[in-house]
């Protein structure tokens, strides 16, 4: 089935937050943030910017009639800064004017006087100065210190990787409608509804049921939408509420590059030992997550470092720790991938480099320690199901893994200027939110008199396309058209209480659900043919829009039987209630079942640099990837393309660069670059592997999400393979991403010379 909202999309007729029409009397705001990362707020006059005509009033910290608290996690974090600023970009104020150009003009107008205190930017600097977010966590199996000894190799290092914008096309938003009694509308573009009702009533100080929150759809969110879209709906919700006048926040792309936190970057030390039959003993990894200024999402993610800590590999001792610090830049959130990325990151480079000083290829040790069925992994779940052999030796079979080492061989001997490098990229990610308590959905089934159906549910449309695929869930379980079936906006008095649309477990959660809905109703629709007909119940079935009885073709369809239905007074709408079964976790142990299962696969990425100018081209990704039954293969390999591509741009060009001030320096798109047509691989060729998926995946169909990011990964190694094969002096180092400038440093540096990094 095609994804429905192609159509949509390249006629531009899909709407999206900043379509909305206006309301007459919309009032138009923007965010006057802080210039500074951190300091005292000293003194701040607001009187010209109030007095520019067209203003009509600027909201701050004293206004809330609630509590100015929007931390989801930890309650670490005002809507509006409050005598002390925490990090540049930080909103202090909300100003509200006829126009979006006077709120801009009244916002230079605004003074404020800050005394800066130290800045702190590097997450190393901040656990020695004991700015942690929240206590260190640390996953353990077997004991990784006493094995070391009896290693034949033990290898240290440290692997670093940067943060990463996610460029939503469509900027953060929010446009907020007041209601009868109190009552506000919120459309936003948000991943998590329920986060933007609950943080609305809090800080308006009303219960939850006053606030109504819609999404129709997002232009992308990322993980950036999980929690960061919160603060412009609260905004323009405490803006309505208190003018009573409609208020639209639209962000401009620097002010949303420059207020909103990014991917983590990591700061992380590693110590592998191995055995001379290249089994990894032991590993240790010590993680220091650049959480930003507050909380955020920083505990979750956190966890799911750890949880990814050892990828797709078995290794019987294991210590991982993570420190989330606490720096002066703006709360780093969720990114596509979760802190996974971050984790797998480092056992990659802990493999590269014990690769390098054994003397063999990192494949060599990565295919040697391969999880099984029955391994345990540090956090406890025994791994079953498990396709990371299948994977690999799918790869190997459907791509000549040899030959193409031996092409790349033979072009680096022929060639001085230009020099190709290749590398493997396994893959293993657990799906569900490692919060077990997250991992509900639900969802809302109308069937209208004339067969129409409509379709709520918990899942927010983000471009992943979610809505084709719940489309397809209801029209295969009631046997209808899907053109009969149409997807409604996400709204939170239709589905309520729900978990954000992330955790690659979106299509899983609201499909389920959806399927409970559907058959509950899909079961009275059977009694009401059997009723009618006057035939046995256990032989009745609904197929291609017929009932079917005993095998043949009755008079009835699915038009006649709903009306049947109808005017024997039976209920066409169903709710449907799904939570993961199996799945736990004790924090207290850090031990447990935390995920529904694991979605594998293996890349094999090939780089071509060019050894005079430093830049390069990804020539081809040649990937096997565990789809399960994929239930929508177009949509699927788009999440593959897209997050393949989106891996390898934080691997490779994408730079975000903060200053000592803690000024964002790649604030705009003129200097933050990411991939387009022209950088995508030449070739990407997916294969699926044969499974026969999951039963915890909605109709057998793995997430699919997140995963294929982190084939991404492999994009550093192959070109740091290109780059020893030009420098045989070269030294390895990992710090993501691999930019053209220090590829070319690369290419050039000598034994003993100090590079700068
Ligand atoms: N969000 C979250 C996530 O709250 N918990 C998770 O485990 C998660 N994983 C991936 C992406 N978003
Ligand atoms: Mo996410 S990182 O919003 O699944």
């Amino acid at each position: 089935m095609k994804n429905i909202d192609s159509i949509g999309h390249v006629t531009g007729r899909s709407l999206y937050l900043d379509d909305l029409p206006t309301i007459q009397g919309t009032l138009f705001g923007v965010v006057f943030d802080s210039p500074k990362a951190h300091g005292k707020i000293k003194s701040a006059d607001y009187s010209k910017a109030e007095d520019f005509p067209g203003v009509v009033r600027i909201l701050t910290s004293k206004d809330i009639p609630g509590e100015n608290q929007i931390g989801g996690i930890i309650p670490d974090e005002p809507l509006f800064a409050d005598g002390e600023v925490h990090f540049m970009g930080q909103p202090i104020a909300f100003i509200l004017a006829d126009t979006e150009t006077i709120a801009y003009k009244a916002k230079k107008l605004i003074e404020m006087e800050i005394e800066e205190l130290p800045v702190i930017t590097d997450p190393r600097e901040a656990r020695a100065k004991d700015q942690l977010i929240f206590p260190p966590r640390t996953f353990q199996v077997g004991d990784p210190e006493s094995v070391f000894d009896s290693c034949d190799y033990v290898i240290e290092g440290e692997a670093d990787n940067e943060g990463q914008e996610h460029l939503y096309i469509e900027t953060q938003g929010a446009y907020s409608v007041p209601m009868e009694n109190g009552h506000v509308r919120i459309s936003s573009s948000t991943q998590g509804p329920t986060a933007v009702q609950r943080t609305a009533a809090r800080v308006l100080g009303v219960p939850m049921h006053k606030v109504e929150v819609d999404v129709i759809r997002l232009g992308g969110g990322f993980g950036g939408k999980e929690d960061q879209a919160t603060p412009w709906g609260v905004m323009t919700a405490l803006a309505a509420q208190l003018t009573k006048r409609p208020v639209k926040l639209a962000m401009h792309r620097m002010d949303d590059m420059r207020m909103t936190g990014k991917r983590h970057p990591y700061r992380s030390d590693f110590k592998i030992g191995l055995s001379k039959d290249l089994k990894i003993l032991a590993y240790e990894a010590t993680f220091h997550q650049n959480a930003g200024a507050a909380a955020d999402l920083s505990p979750a993610v956190m966890e799911r470092t750890l949880f990814h800590a050892t990828n797709s590999y078995f290794i019987p001792n294991v210590k991982a720790t993570a420190y989330s610090c606490r720096t002066n830049l703006p709360p780093n959130t969720a990114f596509r991938g979760f802190g996974g990325p971050q984790g797998m990151f480092v056992i990659e480079s802990a493999i590269a480099k014990a690769a390098e000083e054994i003397g063999v290829k990192p494949r060599e040790i990565q295919k040697a320690n391969l999880l099984n069925d029955g391994d345990e992994m540090p956090y406890g779940q025994i791994m079953d199901q498990c396709l990371a052999k299948n994977s690999w030796d799918s790869l190997e079979s459907s791509f000549d893994i040899k030959k193409l080492e031996a092409e790349v061989e033979a072009f680096n001997s022929e060639n001085s200027d230009f020099k190709k490098g290749i590398a493997i990229q396994p893959i293993c990610f657990g799906i569900s939110f490692t919060n077990t308590m997250m991992n509900n959905a639900r969802a809302l089934v109308h069937v209208y008199s004339d067969g129409s159906v409509g379709v709520s549910t918990g899942a927010v449309e983000m471009g992943q396309g979610v809505n084709t695929k719940m489309v397809q869930v209801a029209a295969d379980a009631f046997s209808i058209d899907p053109s009969r079936v149409k997807l409604e906006t996400t709204n939170t008095t239709r589905v309520a209480n729900t978990s954000p649309s992330a955790a690659s477990a979106t299509s899983d959660l609201n499909g389920k659900a959806l399927q409970i809905a559907c058959n509950k109703i899909l079961d009275r629709l059977k009694e009401v043919a059997v009723k009618k007909l006057g035939v046995d119940a256990s032989t009745i079935e609904l197929k291609d829009e017929k009932v079917i009885s005993a095998g043949t073709e009755s008079d009835l369809d699915w038009k006649s039987l709903i009306q049947e239905a109808f005017v024997s007074r039976v209920s066409l709408t169903e709710n449907g209630h799904y939570s993961t079964p199996i799945i736990h976790f004790d924090k207290s142990k850090e031990k447990g079942h935390p995920f529904a299962y694991h979605v594998y696969g293996a890349a094999i990425l090939t780089v071509t640099i060019d050894c005079i100018r430093g830049r390069y081209d990804f020539d081809s990704v040649k990937l096997v990837h565990d789809f399960g039954k994929s239930m929508n293969l177009p949509v699927d390999h788009g999440q593959i393309e897209g997050g393949l591509v989106q891996g390898i741009g934080w691997m490779t060009m994408e730079e975000l660069l903060y200053d000592k001030e803690g000024k964002l320096m790649s604030n705009a798109l003129s200097t933050y670059k990411i991939p387009d047509i022209y950088s995508v691989p030449k070739e990407i060729a997916i294969k699926h592997l044969e499974t026969e998926g999951h039963e915890a995946a909605i109709q057998k169909s793995k997430a699919v999400g997140e995963p294929p990011l982190m084939y991404g990964l492999g994009a550093y190694f192959a070109i740091q393979n290109a780059v020893k094969a030009f420098n045989p002096d070269y030294q390895l180092k990992f710090h993501a991403p691999f930019t053209p400038e220090k590829v070319l440093m690369g290419l050039y540096e000598k034994v003993g010379e100090v590079v700068p990094d």
